[in-house]
């Protein structure tokens, strides 16, 4: 089975980091993640995922670099984290999220992230921490 990537940024600015939480569908609504979405066939992943952050956030962020790692959604998605940075616009909840928070380093334990964000969250909080 060809295995689809979603791709999802661990957005900073000003030594913090963005949260979203998800509106949808009922299973994931409610908890937090970090914004991003589905490669479509042919698309770079930064590409897809300024391309995610534009549509759902409204704002024009760059990737920086690759979160080491790979993390499994479900049979045939995995999850691949990049670290961005915002460069223009304020993130507002366009699409598929209801809140958002920017949180400080020793703040990224107070959201209920989905599972299988933490891991790239915590390396996120490190690098932030680290400066
Ligand atoms: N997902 C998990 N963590 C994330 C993102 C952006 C997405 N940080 C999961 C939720 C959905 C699937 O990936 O099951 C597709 O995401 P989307 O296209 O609904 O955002
Ligand atoms: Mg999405």
């Amino acid at each position: 089975m060809d295995v689809r990537v979603v791709v999802a940024g661990a957005v900073f600015d000003r030594g913090r980091l963005l949260a979203a939480r998800r509106s949808a569908p009922p299973e994931l609504a409610g908890r937090w993640e970090l914004p991003g979405g589905k490669v479509e066939p042919g698309e770079r992943p930064e590409d897809a995922l300024v391309r995610e952050l534009r549509e759902e956030l409204g704002v024009e962020a760059e990737p920086l670099e690759r979160i080491p790692g790979e993390w499994p959604l479900k049979p045939g998605l995995v999850l691949r984290v990049w670290t961005a940075r915002l460069v223009s616009g304020e993130p507002r909840p366009l699409e598929d999220h209801d809140a958002l928070r920017w949180l400080a380093p020793d703040e990224t334990d107070e959201v209920d992230w989905l599972p299988q964000d933490r891991p790239a969250v915590g390396e996120a909080a490190r690098m932030l921490a680290a400066g």
